[in-house]
Order: C-alpha cells, then structure tokens, then sequence
C-alpha cells in the first residue's frame, strides 16, 4: 500500500521524521507532498522547493521505506485541489493529515484520512524552529543530521535572518 504525506516542511525536522517513521510501520510506500511549493524567502517559507527535496530526501533515506518526494504547488481553488495533487504524485490509497483543510478536502474526494496526535506539532515546531534561527539560538538539535548539512550548504540561517530584516508585509512565522 502506498500513502500520501503533504508538509510544508520549511524545514523538515524531527516531528516530521518521527511521523514519516510511524508511517512506515502502516505502509511499504510514502510520497512525501512538498506544499506551498512555489513559495520561497519569506520567514514563513524561506526555503525553495528544491531545498525542500534535498533534506526531506536525505532524512528519510536510511529508512526501510520506498519513498517518492514531489513538490505540489498551491492552487487558488481548494474545491479540486486534490485532483491537482493527484495528478502530481504517484498513486495513493491513503493520506496522511493533520491538518483541517486537508483532511476535509481528502475526505469529500474519497480518499481514507489517517490522523495523528503528533501532526499538531508540526505547526509548532516549525515556526518554533524558524524563529530560532532568526534569533540564532540553538534550532540544529531539533532537525535531523542531514538537514542541518543542507541548510548550512544553502546558506539558511543567514538568509532567514536577512529576511525577518527585511520582511515588512507582517506575516507571522
Ligand atoms: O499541514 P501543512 O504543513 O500546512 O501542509 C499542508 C500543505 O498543503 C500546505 O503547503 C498548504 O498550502 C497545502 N494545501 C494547499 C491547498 C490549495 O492549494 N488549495 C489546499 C490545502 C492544502
């Protein structure tokens, strides 16, 4: 069986992993959504899509799980919005959600929900984890090893930290 699990993952950290590893306990095959994908340098998405790929990638290859990274790009129109996931991603059976929207927009097209408690930290931990970086305290112990490589490859911190300088449209972590 094959799942479905869409994040924003700005950036993938250890809620996610930990969810990706409760997972695989249900299912041989994830494909991991990489949400808001067109979004990027903002301090709610600093990161790009392919940067998004790159650690979501790495975190989960030691895993004994076939996994499938697609970026899915938002949609003005959350009535078929998941037609245009199904278009970009390989087949599923079930999705893997916490949050409300998706759940609701999986569930009126049919497709079998599975929730978790842990979901509801994601939110947290993200925001928790770019607010971190902004501040430069310590965010690399809440990410796995490979995501800090990436985001130091990429520059990361710093370009968050430039943004929140720079960022005056208001918008919240
Ligand atoms: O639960 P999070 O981490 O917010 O991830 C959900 C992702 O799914 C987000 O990137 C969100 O933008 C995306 N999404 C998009 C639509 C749409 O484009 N109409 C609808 C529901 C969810």
């Amino acid at each position: 069986m094959r799942g479905f699990y869409i994040g924003r993952f700005q950036p993938f950290h250890d809620g996610h992993l930990h969810m990706v590893e409760e997972i695989a306990e249900e299912i041989d095959e994830l494909v991991l959504g990489i949400g808001s994908a067109g979004d990027s340098h903002t301090t709610r998405n600093p990161f790009t899509a392919g940067e998004r790929v790159m650690m979501v990638t790495k975190a989960v290859e030691d895993l004994d799980l076939t996994t499938y990274v697609v970026p899915i790009e938002d949609l003005d129109r959350n009535s078929v919005w998941v037609s245009h996931v199904q278009s970009m991603s390989p087949g599923f059976q079930v999705a893997y959600s916490n949050n409300p929207l998706v759940i609701r927009l999986f569930e009126e097209a049919g497709v079998e929900v599975r929730q978790s408690p842990m979901f509801r930290r994601d939110v947290l931990e993200g925001a928790e984890l770019r607010e971190r970086m902004i501040h430069d305290r310590d965010w690399e112990a809440l990410v796995p090893p490979a995501v800090v490589e990436v985001i130091s490859e990429i520059d990361g911190a710093s370009r968050i930290r430039r943004i929140a300088e720079t960022d005056s449209n208001g918008e919240t972590l």
